[in-house]
């Protein structure tokens, strides 16, 4: 089961990823080498979310990749919020 989080926690704890507008959410925007690239490290994070039941938002489009994360069902930001950031952190450098 997740543990919440306080926002502003989880993003010190992390690298390059904001606050959204309005939301208890957090935002990032990668930018890969190519679409083969982008979307080899969207299947890693699809299948890691899918295995932990938790959800990205996210928006490609050729190179980009845009990602949300928050839990919905916490209504705010969560240890896994945190896990799944990490990992797609590992999968995009
Ligand atoms: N993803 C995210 N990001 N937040 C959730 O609260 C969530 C999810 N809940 N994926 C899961 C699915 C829930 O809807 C299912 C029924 O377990």
């Amino acid at each position: 089961m997740y543990k919440k989080i306080e926002l502003e926690k989880l993003l010190s704890s992390l690298e390059g990823w904001s606050a959204v507008n309005g939301r208890e959410a957090i935002f990032k925007k990668i930018i890969f080498k190519d679409f083969k690239q982008a979307f080899e490290a969207m299947t890693k994070i699809a299948e890691k979310a899918d295995h932990m039941d938790h959800h990205p938002e996210w928006f490609n489009v050729y190179n980009k990749l845009e990602v949300t994360l928050t839990t919905h069902d916490a209504n705010g930001v969560t240890s896994y919020d945190q896990e799944l950031a990490n990992f797609i952190d590992q999968v995009s450098s």
